[in-house]
C-alpha cells in the first residue's frame, strides 16, 4: 500500500518572519487544518499546500531551506505562490467568488474572467507538485474548494491512480450554483476522482442534481457515471480529536495567567462563540439576536455575558474589513446601551488564541452560541462539548450548519430569527444541570465514535474500494485484461464478423444527431477493416438509411439502419433490402401524443423515420425528464397494447417501431449468411442487447460504458472502443 498524498490550499504549518527577520514555522487556524492535522501526523502521509508566504518575500536560499524543513520536520511539501497569484487565485477566485456563491452570498460573488484563469493556472501548479512525489500506489486525498480542478488534472494523467475529493463548505442548491461562470469546468474538475465526500447529505443531494442538470450524467445511487468510469459520492461528516480536547490537562496556570477569564459564579452567566472572522458566520446577526435576549427578556441584565472570540482572516478580502467595522460598531451600541460600571455586556477579542486557551474558555463558558448563517459543519461547536468533561453546558446553534445534523440534543435555532435565537439562549440559560448532562452525554458518545480518525479512515477505506472487484461485481471483465489473448484469436481466424454500432460506439454522442458524422480517423480505421478480405464488417445503427449511406456509402462495408429494418450490402449503392413488411398508418395516432410532450417540455424533439417514431431527450432538463418518462412510456404502451408495435429505448431517446425488428434479427441475418471463427460486436446502449443475446456465446460482445449487459467484456467509451478496433487491425 502506498503513502497518503494530502493537498489543499494551505499547509497545516505556516511560514512566517519574526520581528528580526528570521522564518519561524506556526501552527494554520481553521478548520481544515485543526481536523486533518493529527490525522496526518499518525498517517505514513506528505501534505502539499502554501506555506503562507510569498514567494518574492523569499530568496532561493530560503525557500530550500523551508523546503527542508517542512519535509523533515513536518512531513510537508510547499507550494510557493506569488502575490499574484494569491491575489487573483486565493483572495479573487476562492474568496470572493466561489465561498460567498457556496455560502449563499450571491450579492457579494464577484466574476472576474482573470481571477477565474489565474485560479486554473495554480491549480494546474499543485498538480505539477503532486506530480514530483507521487508513486503508482500512493492514494490522494485532494481538499477543498481550491483546488477543485486537481482531481481532473491528475486523472488525465494517471489513469488508474485513487483520487479522493472533500469539500469542507456546503454545496449549494442548483439554482445557486447555475449562477457560477465557470460551473461545468468545476464540475469536471471535480469528476476526476473516484469518490467526491461532504459534509453532509444534502450537499451531495445538490451535488448530484447539479451534475445531472448541467452535465447531463446518469446516476445510480451513490454513483455517476462518467466518461465510462463510476464516480462516487457520499456523505463523510467531519469529526474532532476528541479524546485530545476531552482529556486536555491545561497547564497549572495557564488559566489563573490568561489576559481574561469568563467570569460566572455568583448569579453570572457566559455565553462564549468562537469564529473565524467571516460573513458566512453570522457574527453581526448573533450579537442582534443577544440584543434582543437583553430587551425581551430584561432580567438577564447584569446576569449574563458575552465573550466574542473572532481569528482575524482573509483580511485581505475588503468585504471583512466592512464586516469587522459593523461588529464593533453592534459591540459598542450594546454595550453603550446596557452596560453598567459593572457590567460590560460584551468583550469582544479580534485576535488569535492558542488551542488550549481555547479549551480553557470552552470549559468556562456555560453557553457556546454558534449561529452561522451557513457553514459547510462548525467544528467549534463539537469541540466545545468534546472539551467540556463534566457533561455541563450547552450548545445554540443554527440549522444552516452542518453540524446541527449531528447534535440534535443541543438547541436549534434559526440564526435570522433573532427573536428565536433569543429564546433559545434563555433556554439553554435556564437548562437544569441534569437536563444538560443528559443531552451532552448523547453526544458526547457520537463524537467519541465518529471522531476525526474514524472520520478520515472512512474516507479512505470507501476511497480504496472504488474500483475495485466488490464494486464493480455484476459488470463484466473489462476488455483490456484479455486484450491480448483476443488479439491472438484474430490472428488466428479465417472469417471474421465484425458487427459496430455506431453512435456512441464509434462517434461521441452530440446534442444534435446530425453533427455525428465520421472523421477521417474513423474513415481510415473502418476502410483498414473493411478491405481485409478475411473481414465482414457490418455497421449495425439505428439511423436511417440515408445518414448511413451518406457518410459510410463509399467504405466497403455492410449498413444496417433503422435497428435491422434495411440491410445494405457493400457495393450496392442504394440496393437496401427490407427485413420485415411494414406498415405506416399508426404514426398518425402516435405523432400527435409525442407532440404534445414535445410541446411541454423544451429541448425534446421528434425524429419521423420512415417506419419508426425517434422521440429524443438529450437536450432537455434531465429533473423534468424523469418525472415526465414514466408517464409517456405508460401512455404509449397503452395505446400499443395489441399491435406488433413497441417502445426501443436508447441512450435518451425512445422509439416506436415494430418491435420484431431489433438487432438481433440483424446480427442473425449476417450469422445464417456464412461461418465465422471470430466475431466481434461493439455496442453501446439498451438495442445493442439484443445483437449481443443472439450472438454465440464464444462471440467477443462488448458493452461500450457501464450499466447492466449481456456483453462479455466491456470497455470504457468510444474513444477505448475504437481503440480496441485498431489493435485487431494492427495484429
Ligand atoms: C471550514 C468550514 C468546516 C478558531 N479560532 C482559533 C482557532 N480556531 C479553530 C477552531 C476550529 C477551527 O479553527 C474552525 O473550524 P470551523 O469548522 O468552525 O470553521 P472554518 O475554519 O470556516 O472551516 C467549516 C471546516 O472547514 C472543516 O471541514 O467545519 O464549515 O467553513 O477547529 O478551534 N484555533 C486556534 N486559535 C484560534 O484563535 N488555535
Amino acid at each position: 500500500m502506498g503513502k497518503i498524498v494530502f493537498l489543499s490550499n494551505r499547509l497545516p504549518t505556516t511560514v512566517k518572519r519574526n520581528k528580526e527577520g528570521a522564518l519561524v514555522y506556526e501552527e494554520s487556524i481553521g478548520g481544515l487544518s485543526t481536523g486533518l492535522k493529527s490525522f496526518h501526523q499518525e498517517a505514513d502521509s506528505i501534505w502539499i499546500g502554501w506555506p503562507g508566504i510569498l514567494e518574492e518575500d523569499l530568496t532561493g536560499e530560503e525557500k530550500q531551506e523551508i523546503k527542508k524543513t517542512l519535509r523533515d520536520n513536518y512531513q510537508c511539501i510547499p507550494v510557493f505562490l506569488s502575490k499574484r497569484e494569491v491575489d487573483e487565485y486565493y483572495h479573487g477566485c476562492s474568496n470572493r467568488t466561489i465561498w460567498p456563491l457556496f455560502h449563499y452570498f450571491t450579492g457579494k460573488t464577484e466574476y472576474d474572467p482573470s481571477n477565474w484563469e489565474t485560479y486554473c493556472e495554480v491549480n494546474r501548479k499543485y498538480f505539477k507538485t503532486a506530480e514530483e512525489y507521487l508513486d503508482s500506489e500512493d492514494v490522494i486525498w485532494v481538499h477543498d474548494y481550491h483546488l477543485f480542478l486537481v482531481p481532473e488534472l491528475l486523472r488525465e494523467g494517471y489513469p488508474q491512480l485513487k483520487i479522493g475529493f472533500f469539500l469542507h463548505i456546503p454545496f449549494p442548491s442548483f439554482e445557486v450554483f447555475r449562477l457560477l461562470i465557470w460551473r461545468k469546468e468545476i464540475l469536471k474538475g471535480l469528476l476526476g476522482a473516484n469518490l467526491i465526500g461532504f459534509h453532509t447529505y444534502d450537499y451531495m443531494w445538490h451535488f448530484l442534481t447539479c451534475v445531472r442538470r448541467l452535465l447531463g450524467c446518469e446516476d445510480v445511487l451513490d454513483k455517476i457515471i462518467y466518461n465510462g468510469r463510476y464516480v462516487h459520492v457520499n456523505a463523510f461528516p467531519m469529526g474532532i480529536d476528541y479524546e485530545r480536547f476531552f482529556n486536555y490537562q491545561i497547564e497549572p496556570g495557564v488559566a489563573e495567567n490568561s489576559e481574561f477569564s469568563l467570569e460566572n459564579g455568583q448569579g453570572m452567566k457566559t455565553i462564549l462563540s468562537v469564529d473565524r472572522l467571516d460573513y458566512s458566520k453570522g457574527i453581526p446577526q448573533r450579537l442582534k439576536a443577544f440584543e434582543t435576549l437583553l430587551k425581551r427578556y430584561p432580567e438577564y441584565k447584569e446576569k449574563v455575558t458575552f465573550y466574542l472570540i473572532v481569528a482575524p482572516s482573509r483580511v485581505e478580502v475588503k468585504a471583512y474589513h466592512q464586516l469587522l467595522k459593523e461588529i464593533r460598531e453592534l459591540v459598542s451600541e450594546i454595550n453603550g446601551r446596557f452596560g453598567t460600571m459593572d457590567w460590560m455586556p460584551v468583550w469582544f477579542f479580534f485576535r488569535p488564541f492558542t488551542q488550549e486557551m481555547l479549551i480553557n474558555y470552552y470549559r468556562q463558558a456555560d453557553i457556546l452560541l454558534v449561529t452561522p448563517l451557513r457553514d459547510g459543519m462548525n467544528l467549534v461547536a463539537k469541540e466545545y462539548i468534546a472539551a467540556r468533561n463534566d457533561y455541563r453546558g450547552m450548545v445554540v446553534i443554527s440549522e444552516t450548519a452542518g453540524a446541527a445534523n449531528e447534535l440534535g440534543e443541543a438547541i436549534i435555532v434559526n440564526p435570522n430569527d433573532y427573536r428565536h435565537t433569543a429564546a433559545g439562549i434563555k433556554a439553554a440559560l435556564e437548562m437544569p444541570e441534569e437536563e444538560q448532562e443528559a443531552r451532552n452525554l448523547i453526544i458526547h458518545q457520537r463524537l467519541k465514535s465518529y471522531n476525526v480518525d474514524y472520520w478520515g479512515e472512512e474516507f479512505l477505506r470507501a476511497l480504496r474500494w472504488t474500483g475495485t472487484y466488490a464494486l464493480e461485481a455484476g459488470l463484466p471483465r473489462h476488455i483490456k485484461e484479455d486484450i491480448e489473448e483476443i488479439q491472438k484469436a484474430w490472428c488466428q481466424a479465417k472469417k471474421r464478423l465484425l458487427l459496430l454500432d455506431y453512435d456512441g460506439t464509434l462517434v461521441d454522442f452530440t446534442n444534435v444527431p446530425e453533427e455525428a458524422k465520421p472523421d477521417l480517423e474513423l474513415r481510415k480505421l473502418l476502410n483498414e477493416a473493411a478491405e481485409d478480405l478475411k473481414n465482414t464488417v457490418v455497421i449495425i445503427s439505428g439511423r436511417e438509411r440515408h445518414n448511413l449511406l451518406r457518410w459510410l456509402g463509399d467504405i466497403h462495408l455492410h449498413l444496417v439502419a433503422s435497428h435491422g429494418l434495411w440491410i445494405r450490402n457493400p457495393g450496392q449503392h442504394e440496393e437496401w433490402n427490407m427485413t420485415a413488411r411494414q406498415e405506416k398508418g399508426w404514426k398518425n395516432v402516435v405523432l400527435p401524443i409525442l407532440g404534445t410532450y414535445t410541446d411541454q417540455i423544451p429541448g425534446s424533439f421528434i425524429e419521423d423515420k420512415v417506419y419508426s417514431l425517434a422521440w429524443h431527450y438529450r437536450q432537455c432538463d434531465p429533473v423534468i425528464i424523469e418525472a415526465k418518462l414514466p408517464e409517456i412510456r405508460e401512455t404509449l404502451n397503452r395505446i400499443l397494447q395489441s399491435t406488433n408495435l413497441g417502445i426501443q429505448e436508447g441512450k435518451k431517446v425512445l422509439e416506436v417501431k415494430d418491435k420484431t425488428v431489433n438487432k438481433g434479427q440483424a446480427a442473425t441475418y449476417f450469422l445464417n449468411r456464412d461461418q465465422y471463427d471470430f466475431i466481434l460486436a461493439l455496442g453501446d446502449d439498451h438495442t445493442d442487447e439484443h445483437m449481443f443475446t443472439m450472438l454465440p456465446k464464444k462471440a467477443y460482445t462488448v458493452k461500450v460504458g457501464l450499466g447492466k449487459t449481456a456483453a462479455r467484456y466491456r470497455t470504457d467509451t468510444w474513444l477505448s472502443a475504437r481503440m480496441i478496433l485498431k489493435k485487431m487491425i494492427q495484429s
